[in-house]
Protein backbone atom coordinates (compact mmCIF):
# COMPACT_ATOMS: atom_id res chain seq x y z
CA UNK A 1 0.00 0.00 0.00
CA UNK A 2 1.37 3.50 -0.88
CA UNK A 3 1.22 5.93 2.45
CA UNK A 4 1.44 9.67 1.75
CA UNK A 5 3.36 10.20 5.91
CA UNK A 6 5.21 6.90 6.19
CA UNK A 7 7.40 4.12 3.88
CA UNK A 8 7.00 0.63 4.84
CA UNK A 9 9.57 -1.46 3.51
CA UNK A 10 9.20 -5.79 4.74
CA UNK A 11 12.73 -7.67 3.52
CA UNK A 12 13.95 -10.86 4.81
CA UNK A 13 11.26 -10.79 7.74
CA UNK A 14 12.87 -7.08 9.29
CA UNK A 15 9.76 -4.58 8.87
CA UNK A 16 10.73 -0.75 8.62
CA UNK A 17 8.46 1.99 8.89
CA UNK A 18 10.07 4.96 8.29
CA UNK A 19 8.68 8.56 9.32
CA UNK A 20 8.75 10.36 6.26
CA UNK A 21 7.70 13.98 6.69
CA UNK A 22 10.90 15.39 6.18
CA UNK A 23 10.69 19.16 5.61
CA UNK A 24 8.58 18.89 8.86
CA UNK A 25 11.35 17.00 10.72
CA UNK A 26 8.93 13.97 10.56
CA UNK A 27 6.26 15.29 13.43
CA UNK A 28 3.61 13.63 14.13
CA UNK A 29 0.64 14.08 12.34
CA UNK A 30 -3.45 12.85 12.72
CA UNK A 31 -2.77 11.14 9.11
CA UNK A 32 0.86 9.74 10.43
CA UNK A 33 -0.64 7.98 13.31
CA UNK A 34 -3.07 6.05 10.89
CA UNK A 35 -1.08 5.19 8.44
CA UNK A 36 1.28 3.91 10.87
CA UNK A 37 -2.13 1.77 12.51
CA UNK A 38 -2.55 0.35 9.32
CA UNK A 39 0.87 -0.30 8.56
CA UNK A 40 1.13 -2.48 11.97
CA UNK A 41 -2.34 -4.61 11.42
CA UNK A 42 -0.27 -5.89 8.18
CA UNK A 43 3.41 -6.55 10.38
CA UNK A 44 0.98 -8.48 12.63
CA UNK A 45 -0.37 -10.95 10.37
CA UNK A 46 1.01 -14.02 11.02
CA UNK A 47 3.98 -14.65 9.04
CA UNK A 48 4.35 -11.51 8.18
CA UNK A 49 7.51 -10.03 9.86
CA UNK A 50 9.42 -11.10 12.58
CA UNK A 51 11.50 -7.49 13.99
CA UNK A 52 9.79 -4.12 13.52
CA UNK A 53 12.38 -0.65 13.00
CA UNK A 54 11.00 2.61 12.78
CA UNK A 55 13.02 5.60 11.98
CA UNK A 56 12.93 8.85 10.44
CA UNK A 57 13.79 9.94 6.77
CA UNK A 58 16.18 12.82 6.14
CA UNK A 59 18.25 14.42 9.23
CA UNK A 60 15.72 13.77 12.18
CA UNK A 61 14.18 11.14 13.26
CA UNK A 62 11.08 13.06 14.51
CA UNK A 63 9.71 16.85 15.97
CA UNK A 64 7.17 14.79 18.29
CA UNK A 65 3.38 16.73 17.57
CA UNK A 66 3.33 18.62 14.34
CA UNK A 67 2.44 21.85 16.23
CA UNK A 68 0.56 23.36 13.41
CA UNK A 69 -1.99 20.36 13.64
CA UNK A 70 -1.81 20.32 17.58
CA UNK A 71 -4.80 21.02 19.18
CA UNK A 72 -3.89 24.52 20.51
CA UNK A 73 -4.11 25.59 16.70
CA UNK A 74 -7.16 24.11 16.06
CA UNK A 75 -10.63 26.57 17.22
CA UNK A 76 -10.96 28.14 20.66
CA UNK A 77 -7.59 27.96 23.02
CA UNK A 78 -9.67 27.80 26.28
CA UNK A 79 -11.06 25.15 24.98
CA UNK A 80 -8.27 23.06 23.52
CA UNK A 81 -7.84 19.79 24.75
CA UNK A 82 -4.13 18.60 23.98
CA UNK A 83 -5.33 14.91 25.86
CA UNK A 84 -7.21 13.91 22.90
CA UNK A 85 -4.28 13.33 20.40
CA UNK A 86 -2.39 11.27 23.28
CA UNK A 87 -5.46 9.30 23.81
CA UNK A 88 -6.52 8.81 20.59
CA UNK A 89 -3.28 8.18 18.97
CA UNK A 90 -0.31 8.24 20.92
CA UNK A 91 -1.27 5.92 23.57
CA UNK A 92 -2.93 3.08 21.82
CA UNK A 93 0.64 3.18 19.77
CA UNK A 94 2.85 2.68 23.00
CA UNK A 95 0.53 0.06 24.30
CA UNK A 96 0.29 -1.79 20.74
CA UNK A 97 4.14 -1.68 20.12
CA UNK A 98 4.65 -2.58 23.50
CA UNK A 99 2.06 -5.92 22.77
CA UNK A 100 3.71 -6.17 19.47
CA UNK A 101 4.45 -10.11 19.38
CA UNK A 102 8.19 -9.26 18.23
CA UNK A 103 11.27 -6.45 18.67
CA UNK A 104 10.66 -3.22 17.71
CA UNK A 105 13.91 -0.86 17.13
CA UNK A 106 14.10 2.21 17.32
CA UNK A 107 16.58 3.28 15.02
CA UNK A 108 17.01 7.18 15.57
CA UNK A 109 18.62 8.56 13.11
CA UNK A 110 18.85 12.01 14.01
CA UNK A 111 16.74 14.48 16.58
CA UNK A 112 14.36 13.05 18.74
CA UNK A 113 11.77 15.47 20.13
CA UNK A 114 8.61 15.69 22.32
CA UNK A 115 6.42 13.31 22.12
CA UNK A 116 8.99 11.37 19.05
CA UNK A 117 11.62 11.34 21.61
CA UNK A 118 9.53 8.93 24.10
CA UNK A 119 7.79 7.14 21.51
CA UNK A 120 11.27 5.70 20.62
CA UNK A 121 12.40 5.51 24.31
CA UNK A 122 9.58 3.23 24.68
CA UNK A 123 10.70 0.52 22.19
CA UNK A 124 12.89 -2.70 23.10
CA UNK A 125 15.75 -1.82 21.50
CA UNK A 126 16.99 2.12 20.82
CA UNK A 127 19.79 2.34 18.82
CA UNK A 128 20.86 5.91 17.95
CA UNK A 129 23.61 7.53 15.42
CA UNK A 130 26.04 9.52 17.78
CA UNK A 131 25.17 13.00 15.91
CA UNK A 132 21.43 12.12 17.29
CA UNK A 133 19.86 13.88 20.68
CA UNK A 134 16.59 13.34 22.57
CA UNK A 135 14.78 16.45 23.29
CA UNK A 136 12.10 16.79 25.89
CA UNK A 137 10.69 19.53 24.02
CA UNK A 138 7.87 19.59 26.14
CA UNK A 139 8.26 22.17 28.58
CA UNK A 140 9.48 24.59 26.05
CA UNK A 141 6.08 24.88 25.02
CA UNK A 142 4.64 24.94 28.47
CA UNK A 143 3.59 21.24 28.43
CA UNK A 144 4.89 18.08 30.51
CA UNK A 145 6.23 14.92 29.25
CA UNK A 146 3.35 12.78 27.62
CA UNK A 147 3.41 9.48 25.45
CA UNK A 148 4.92 7.52 28.52
CA UNK A 149 7.48 9.94 29.48
CA UNK A 150 6.58 10.95 33.00
CA UNK A 151 6.66 6.38 33.73
CA UNK A 152 10.14 5.76 30.96
CA UNK A 153 12.59 8.33 32.43
CA UNK A 154 12.65 8.16 36.27
CA UNK A 155 12.65 4.58 35.68
CA UNK A 156 15.79 4.35 33.27
CA UNK A 157 17.35 7.15 34.19
CA UNK A 158 16.54 8.33 38.03
CA UNK A 159 14.64 11.23 39.45
CA UNK A 160 17.37 13.58 39.52
CA UNK A 161 17.93 13.41 35.67
CA UNK A 162 14.53 13.12 34.42
CA UNK A 163 13.65 15.80 36.52
CA UNK A 164 16.72 17.81 34.78
CA UNK A 165 15.52 16.28 31.25
CA UNK A 166 11.81 17.52 31.90
CA UNK A 167 12.46 20.79 33.31
CA UNK A 168 15.37 21.96 31.52
CA UNK A 169 14.08 20.87 28.09
CA UNK A 170 18.09 20.41 26.98
CA UNK A 171 18.89 18.41 23.98
CA UNK A 172 20.81 14.99 25.46
CA UNK A 173 22.88 13.32 22.71
CA UNK A 174 22.84 10.11 22.13
CA UNK A 175 26.45 9.50 23.68
CA UNK A 176 25.27 10.10 27.15
CA UNK A 177 21.86 8.86 26.38
CA UNK A 178 23.96 5.72 26.00
CA UNK A 179 26.41 6.40 29.11
CA UNK A 180 23.23 6.70 31.10
CA UNK A 181 21.75 3.51 30.06
CA UNK A 182 18.93 5.15 28.77
CA UNK A 183 19.34 3.59 25.57
CA UNK A 184 20.52 0.39 23.91
CA UNK A 185 23.83 1.73 21.70
CA UNK A 186 25.16 5.08 20.18
CA UNK A 187 26.78 4.51 17.36
CA UNK A 188 29.19 6.42 14.87
CA UNK A 189 27.40 8.19 12.15
CA UNK A 190 29.09 6.33 9.33
CA UNK A 191 28.01 2.87 11.23
CA UNK A 192 24.28 3.67 12.36
CA UNK A 193 22.51 1.97 9.33
CA UNK A 194 24.81 -1.03 9.13
CA UNK A 195 24.85 -1.57 12.67
CA UNK A 196 20.58 -1.15 12.70
CA UNK A 197 20.61 -3.92 10.01
CA UNK A 198 22.80 -6.35 10.87
CA UNK A 199 21.18 -5.83 14.77
CA UNK A 200 17.39 -6.39 12.69
CA UNK A 201 18.76 -9.27 11.06
CA UNK A 202 20.33 -10.74 14.10
CA UNK A 203 16.90 -10.79 15.69
CA UNK A 204 14.51 -11.83 12.89
CA UNK A 205 16.72 -15.18 12.67
CA UNK A 206 15.70 -15.04 16.75
CA UNK A 207 13.10 -17.54 18.86
CA UNK A 208 10.54 -14.46 17.87
CA UNK A 209 7.85 -16.40 20.09
CA UNK A 210 10.08 -16.35 23.29
CA UNK A 211 11.01 -12.56 22.56
CA UNK A 212 7.33 -11.82 22.64
CA UNK A 213 7.26 -13.61 26.49
CA UNK A 214 10.70 -11.85 27.10
CA UNK A 215 8.56 -8.55 26.41
CA UNK A 216 5.83 -9.25 28.32
CA UNK A 217 7.82 -10.07 31.62
CA UNK A 218 9.95 -7.17 31.16
CA UNK A 219 7.40 -4.52 30.97
CA UNK A 220 5.25 -6.34 33.98
CA UNK A 221 8.43 -5.92 36.21
CA UNK A 222 8.05 -2.30 37.12
CA UNK A 223 4.86 -2.82 38.16
CA UNK A 224 5.04 -6.27 40.08
CA UNK A 225 6.14 -7.25 43.24
CA UNK A 226 8.91 -9.69 43.57
CA UNK A 227 6.99 -13.15 44.45
CA UNK A 228 3.98 -12.16 41.66
CA UNK A 229 7.10 -11.71 39.07
CA UNK A 230 8.41 -15.18 39.61
CA UNK A 231 5.19 -17.01 38.97
CA UNK A 232 4.74 -14.70 35.99
CA UNK A 233 8.49 -15.63 34.84
CA UNK A 234 7.20 -19.50 35.45
CA UNK A 235 4.29 -19.18 33.76
CA UNK A 236 6.03 -17.30 30.63
CA UNK A 237 9.06 -19.97 30.94
CA UNK A 238 6.26 -22.99 30.44
CA UNK A 239 5.11 -21.39 26.92
CA UNK A 240 8.52 -20.64 26.20
CA UNK A 241 9.30 -24.19 26.82
CA UNK A 242 6.88 -25.80 24.78
CA UNK A 243 8.05 -23.77 21.70
CA UNK A 244 9.45 -25.33 18.60
CA UNK A 245 12.30 -22.90 18.82
CA UNK A 246 13.05 -24.19 22.29
CA UNK A 247 13.54 -27.81 21.14
CA UNK A 248 15.59 -26.47 18.40
CA UNK A 249 17.86 -24.76 20.53
CA UNK A 250 18.57 -27.52 23.11
CA UNK A 251 19.20 -30.08 20.15
CA UNK A 252 21.42 -27.16 18.37
CA UNK A 253 23.25 -26.83 21.48
CA UNK A 254 24.09 -30.65 22.02
CA UNK A 255 24.80 -31.17 18.75
CA UNK A 256 27.55 -28.71 18.42
CA UNK A 257 25.83 -26.23 15.88
CA UNK A 258 24.42 -23.21 15.05
CA UNK A 259 20.35 -22.98 16.41
CA UNK A 260 17.93 -22.39 13.27
CA UNK A 261 14.78 -20.94 14.79
CA UNK A 262 11.83 -20.92 13.23
CA UNK A 263 10.26 -17.89 15.37
CA UNK A 264 7.45 -20.39 16.59
O1 LIG B 1 -1.81 18.48 20.37
C1 LIG B 1 -0.70 18.78 20.86
O2 LIG B 1 0.03 19.66 20.38
C2 LIG B 1 -0.21 18.01 22.05
C3 LIG B 1 0.80 16.97 21.77
C4 LIG B 1 1.99 16.97 22.38
C5 LIG B 1 3.05 16.00 22.05
C6 LIG B 1 4.36 16.64 21.68
O3 LIG B 1 5.13 16.03 20.98
S1 LIG B 1 4.70 18.20 22.27
C7 LIG B 1 6.33 18.55 21.61
C8 LIG B 1 6.26 18.96 20.16
N1 LIG B 1 7.59 19.13 19.60
C9 LIG B 1 8.33 20.19 19.84
O4 LIG B 1 8.02 21.09 20.59
C10 LIG B 1 9.63 20.30 19.05
C11 LIG B 1 9.55 21.44 18.06
N2 LIG B 1 10.73 21.46 17.23
C12 LIG B 1 11.91 21.96 17.66
O5 LIG B 1 12.07 22.39 18.77
C13 LIG B 1 13.01 21.95 16.65
O6 LIG B 1 12.49 21.76 15.37
C14 LIG B 1 14.07 20.84 16.94
C15 LIG B 1 14.88 21.20 18.19
C16 LIG B 1 13.43 19.47 17.10
C17 LIG B 1 15.05 20.77 15.74
O7 LIG B 1 15.55 22.07 15.48
P1 LIG B 1 16.27 22.37 14.09
O8 LIG B 1 16.82 23.76 14.18
O9 LIG B 1 17.21 21.28 13.78
O10 LIG B 1 15.11 22.30 12.97
P2 LIG B 1 13.98 23.41 12.69
O11 LIG B 1 14.50 24.40 11.73
O12 LIG B 1 13.41 23.90 13.95
O13 LIG B 1 12.86 22.48 11.97
C18 LIG B 1 12.89 22.18 10.57
C19 LIG B 1 11.50 22.44 10.03
O14 LIG B 1 10.60 21.54 10.69
C20 LIG B 1 11.01 23.85 10.33
O15 LIG B 1 10.19 24.25 9.26
P3 LIG B 1 10.67 25.42 8.26
O16 LIG B 1 10.99 26.63 9.09
O17 LIG B 1 11.90 24.86 7.58
O18 LIG B 1 9.51 25.63 7.34
C21 LIG B 1 10.19 23.67 11.58
O19 LIG B 1 9.17 24.65 11.73
C22 LIG B 1 9.56 22.31 11.32
N3 LIG B 1 9.21 21.66 12.58
C23 LIG B 1 10.04 21.21 13.51
N4 LIG B 1 9.36 20.67 14.52
C24 LIG B 1 8.06 20.79 14.22
C25 LIG B 1 7.95 21.42 12.97
N5 LIG B 1 6.77 21.68 12.40
C26 LIG B 1 5.66 21.31 13.10
N6 LIG B 1 5.70 20.69 14.29
C27 LIG B 1 6.87 20.42 14.89
N7 LIG B 1 6.89 19.76 16.07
Amino acid sequence: MNYRTILLEVTDSVATITLNRPERLNAFTAEMHAEIRDALTGIEAPGAARVLVITGAGRGFSAGQDLAEGAVMSGDPSRADVARTLEENYNPLLHRLRALPMPVIAAVNGVAAGAAANLALACDIVIAARSASFLQAFARIALIPDAGGTYTLPRQVGMARAMGLAMLAEPLPAETAAAWGLIWKCVADDHFRDEVASTAASLARGPTRTYALLKQAMYASADSRFDDQLQREAALQREAGRTHDFREGVTAFLEKRPARFEGR
